[in-house]
């Protein structure tokens, strides 16, 4: 798109998916203002990198036993303090805290938010790709007196927006609400974020594969098979595209064709449920996915029809264009039509 041409904000876009007598409609254009806004924050921080002195390690260790870059924690701090001060928000989930805490609302339609606040922390201190990821939910009650961590759990079949921001070379916001998915690019200048207004799809005939190789030895056998077929016996063949952090990754297949792939692995030291995060990282990519023609799964059901069980629940993940999701279940015994 050129910045000369007419575009939509994601206010506009939230204003046309809702209508007037909706009560949730404010808190969407709160929690998307908030998304919004920490997205500046963030890319203006990270665009400044070691001249703040931000790429090294807390040298702390989250709930999921894993080393807690500073990133992670201006993420943290930046979004939660704007899902506060927003009072639209009734609870945040996030990776980086160990139990969500009930905020103080006085929208009619609160929402939940459960968030991935720096996907990829990692690759900060190489100057690669790093995203946030947002799954936004509609709260299965309003009562300020429930636990937080069984309000996430019943509401999760209950999602009506996700988003992410991918901070690069430019900085995108894509947002999916009422079946479309929409992209946004961050104009630095007038902190606008501009989108065509047209709903995108995956492209077909995608052939990129992304996924870390060096783990297929762990995999089932079947799935050992498949990546080898695709680069072998396919046609066309596949190609191979791995950045190592989920929304660069998700984001190139969305705008190319191609399949990411988080495995379950097997053997006594194999992550048998996978690497990633159910409700921050694998619902909001399924459903932005869904609403773009494309699919998720665990490898064997849709990730949409997962229960959780638990907040911070892992899952294998497999997303993009349905026709290579489909691919991958008929060449792995697993036949799925659907997300
Ligand atoms: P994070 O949320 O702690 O950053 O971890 C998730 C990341 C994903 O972004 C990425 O796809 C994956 O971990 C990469 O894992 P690996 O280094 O095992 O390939
Ligand atoms: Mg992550």
């Amino acid at each position: 798109m050129r910045f000369s041409e007419p575009f939509i904000t994601p206010f506009d876009l939230i204003m046309q998916k809702t209508s007037r007598n909706d009560s949730e409609r404010q808190s969407l254009l709160l929690v998307t203002g908030a998304i919004e806004q920490g997205g500046r924050t963030l890319s203006s921080v990270l665009r400044k990198g070691p001249l703040l002195g931000v790429t090294g390690s807390a040298r702390v260790q989250n709930v999921q036993g894993e080393e807690v870059q500073e990133m992670d924690q201006v993420g943290q701090e930046t979004f939660l303090s704007l899902f506060r001060r927003s009072r639209a928000v009734l609870s945040v989930l996030s990776e980086e805290a160990e139990k969500p805490e009930i905020l103080e609302v006085d929208q009619t339609g609160p929402l939940l938010v459960a968030m991935d606040p720096l996907d990829g922390s990692s690759n900060i201190s190489v100057n690669a790709p790093v995203g946030s990821i947002f799954a936004v939910f509609r709260p299965s009650t309003l009562d300020q007196n429930v636990d937080p961590e069984k309000l996430f759990l019943e509401s999760a079949s209950s999602m009506i927006l996700s988003a992410y921001l991918l901070y690069s070379v430019s900085t995108s916001l894509v947002l999916s609400i009422e079946g479309e998915t929409h992209i946004f690019t961050l104009d630095p200048d007038s902190g606008e974020y501009r989108g065509t207004g047209q709903a995108w799809r995956f492209p077909e005939n995608g052939k990129i594969y992304s996924t870390n190789e060096a783990y297929v030895p762990l995999w089932e056998s079947a799935l050992q098979e498949y990546t080898s077929w695709i680069k072998t016996h396919r046609k066309p063949p596949m190609t191979l595209r791995y950045i190592g952090a989920l929304v660069a990754d998700f984001h190139r297949n969305l705008l190319k064709g191609g399949i990411y792939m988080y495995p379950a692995e097997t053997g006594e030291k194999g992550r048998s449920a996978g690497k990633l995060r159910l409700l921050y990282e694998a619902y909001p990519m399924a459903f932005i996915a869904k609403n773009a023609g494309g699919s998720a799964s665990d490898g064997k059901r849709p990730i949409l029809s997962i229960s959780p069980h638990t907040i911070h629940q892992r899952v294998p993940l497999v997303v993009g264009p349905a026709d290579l999701v489909s691919e991958f279940h008929d060449r792995t015994g697993n036949p799925f039509r659907s997300s």
